[in-house]
């Protein structure tokens, strides 16, 4: 059956691959499904049409036959769920990679989205530096833990998983932060994540969308 997924039409990352249709787009690399994909504006987002499949107005979502379904990591549950290759046959590895994607949408990612929308909401407010200051304390708390835990392993529970794409999506956002640099057993997790086939594909893909989008306007 045809997988469409939706992306934006014009990324405000630039192509940077941080929207979250990157970490569905790696996923269906990663087992080798091709899928489609229906750009839409962020006016068309507000729509009857994209609210029906996403009540929320936002991408990424999925459709495949009769499902339409959004949450970037539902849709990679699905995928995962669906075809091979991203989660373990054994019961409790699978349960402990669910977990962590989970973790990594429930727990890392929060903080790393707060400092974004500070930024844009409050950036140019008095408080802002303290703020900011706050908030990456959270963040530095949580990178520590992260890096703690993974050690010298090179996936968060035996062998990559969708829980992998789910953390290294989440973890890159921080990429110019600056905060990473202090990690290296994280940059270095995020280094392998990245150095996969099937990454360098979806990355590709959506780059192939903003360069299309910078040419046409
Ligand atoms: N919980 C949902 C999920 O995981 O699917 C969140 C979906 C979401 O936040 N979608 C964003 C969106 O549609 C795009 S990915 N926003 C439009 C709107 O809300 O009107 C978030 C995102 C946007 C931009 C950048 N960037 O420019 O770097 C990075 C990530």
């Amino acid at each position: 059956m045809t997988i469409t997924i939706t992306a934006f039409e014009s990324s405000p990352d630039r192509g940077r691959g941080l929207a979250r249709d990157m970490r569905v787009r790696w996923a269906l690399e990663e087992v080798g499904q091709p899928y489609n994909v229906r750009l839409v504006s962020f006016k068309a987002m507000k729509q009857p049409a994209h609210l029906a499949i996403q009540p929320f107005g936002q991408i990424p979502t999925l459709e495949e036959g009769d499902l339409a379904m959004f949450e970037s990591g539902a849709i990679l549950l699905h995928i995962a769920e669906h075809y091979p290759g991203l989660l373990p046959d054994d019961a409790n590895a699978r349960a402990r990679a669910i977990t962590w994607m989970f973790a990594a949408v429930s727990t890392m990612e929060p903080p790393i989205v707060d400092r974004e929308i500070a930024r844009f909401t409050e950036g140019d407010k008095p408080w802002y530096g303290e703020r900011l200051a706050m908030i990456d304390k959270r963040i530095r708390t949580r990178l520590d833990q992260l890096s703690t835990r993974l050690g010298d392993t090179d996936w968060l529970d035996g062998a990559f998983s969708a829980a992998d794409i789910m953390m290294v999506h989440v973890l890159c956002r921080l990429e110019s932060s600056g905060i990473l640099e202090e990690y290296p057993t994280l940059s270095a997790y995020i280094e392998r994540g990245k150095a996969r086939p099937a990454y360098k594909r979806a990355f590709a893909a959506q780059l192939a969308v903003f360069e299309t989008s910078k040419a046409s306007s």
